[in-house]
């Protein structure tokens, strides 16, 4: 069946589409958590991570899925953490997540690293220990993990489809605007830009029966506009912009910063992404003395020019098995607290 595609603004997204069934549960917890940072003087970083679902029947079989698998996000939530970030992670449902990700059950099982000690009299039970080589890197990651629950600062969120995703940010993010310039947006999640409004859903699971299936899929609003005009204004906002074809990286990341007016994007390259990333953001047009005044032709210039930065780190080809592995969020995220702590510093 045709149907003719809607252009959705966030508004008639919203006002259209219905929000999850947890939402206000959530939200009261956010509001908590960021009452809590606050108090104690804490930047908070909302981390977004893994994929959305955009389902296709209402009684829910089938679903497009957006690639991710929760790595980028899980990584950069223990570094924001190390460096005093309290953090919300924000996550797909069952995609990694910050210090359970080193221990994933598909490349580092966690049942690998235990051993049975045979019992010591006759009759008692056996006890489990960890592996001796496995011993130093759990206790980092353990202490790290114990650490952050002493002190509270992390907090967790899931969602499932992209309709959960949009309600969840709204939300989340309006929460975090009592933060001002402390509240930091880490927009890693990879968000569908299709989806089908429920109106226009089967209800039942779609029947094979009837030939090819084609379906006419709408676009998922641009979020990022409202997010920095009227969810949170004054935070300090970064996306991230994933692409396949290297020459589209630039052009699209450029194209972002000037559509919606955040601070960052960071491009990435599918096949590149664990060693290579790029900054983009506005030039700063520099502040003259008082009494001197910029030409119009060079205010016009510097608003129009892009920085780029290129981060890139040596990825050995043959990591040795139980080797560290440099990894490239650690330098990601020491890169924007250092720009997001001058932005507090000199922003007006
Ligand atoms: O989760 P992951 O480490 O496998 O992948 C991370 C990523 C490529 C999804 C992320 O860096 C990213 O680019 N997110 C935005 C994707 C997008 O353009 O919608």
């Amino acid at each position: 069946m045709h149907t003719e595609p809607t252009t959705f603004s966030a508004e008639s997204y919203f006002a259209t589409q219905p929000s999850p069934q947890h939402l206000q549960q959530d939200v009261d917890k956010v509001r908590d958590f960021v009452t809590k940072q606050a108090k104690e003087g804490r930047s908070v970083v909302l981390v977004t991570s893994g994929g959305t679902t955009v389902p296709l029947e209402l009684n829910v079989v089938r679903f497009l899925d957006n690639f991710s698998a929760g790595t980028r996000g899980a990584t950069s939530a223990e570094y924001f953490l190390k460096a005093g970030y309290a953090v919300i992670f924000m996550h797909r449902q069952f995609s990694l997540q910050p210090f359970s990700r080193h221990y994933s059950h598909s490349t580092n099982p966690f049942l690998d690293f235990l051993d049975i000690d045979p019992p010591e009299a006759a009759g008692a039970i056996p006890r489990i220990s960890v592996t001796p080589s496995k011993r130093a890197d759990l206790l980092e990651v353990l202490t790290a993990y114990k650490e952050v629950h002493a002190r509270g600062t992390l907090h967790t969120l899931t969602f499932v489809t992209v309709n959960d995703y949009l309600w969840l940010l709204r939300a989340v993010s309006k929460e975090m605007a009592v933060l001002k310039r402390r509240a930091m947006f880490y927009l890693a999640a990879a968000v569908s830009d299709f989806f089908l409004p429920t109106q226009k859903m089967s209800e039942h699971k779609i029947q094979s029966g009837k030939g090819n299936l084609s379906i006419e899929m709408d676009q998922v609003p641009k979020i990022l506009k409202p997010l920095v005009d009227e969810w949170t204004p004054g935070g300090y906002i970064v996306s991230f912009k994933l692409e396949t074809d290297q020459d589209l990286l630039l052009p699209k990341a450029r194209q972002a910063i000037e559509r919606y007016g955040h601070q960052v994007v960071i491009g990435n390259d599918l096949h590149r992404r664990k060693f290579e990333v790029v900054f983009v953001s506005k030039k700063l047009v520099p502040t003259l003395p008082p009494g001197i005044e910029q030409t119009k032709e060079a205010t016009q210039q510097a608003a129009n020019s892009f920085s780029e930065y290129w981060l890139r780190i040596n990825l050995p080809e043959h990591p040795l098995p139980d080797a560290p592995v440099k990894e490239i969020e650690e330098d990601i995220v020491q890169e924007l607290v250092r720009r997001h702590t001058e932005w507090i510093e000199n922003t007006p």
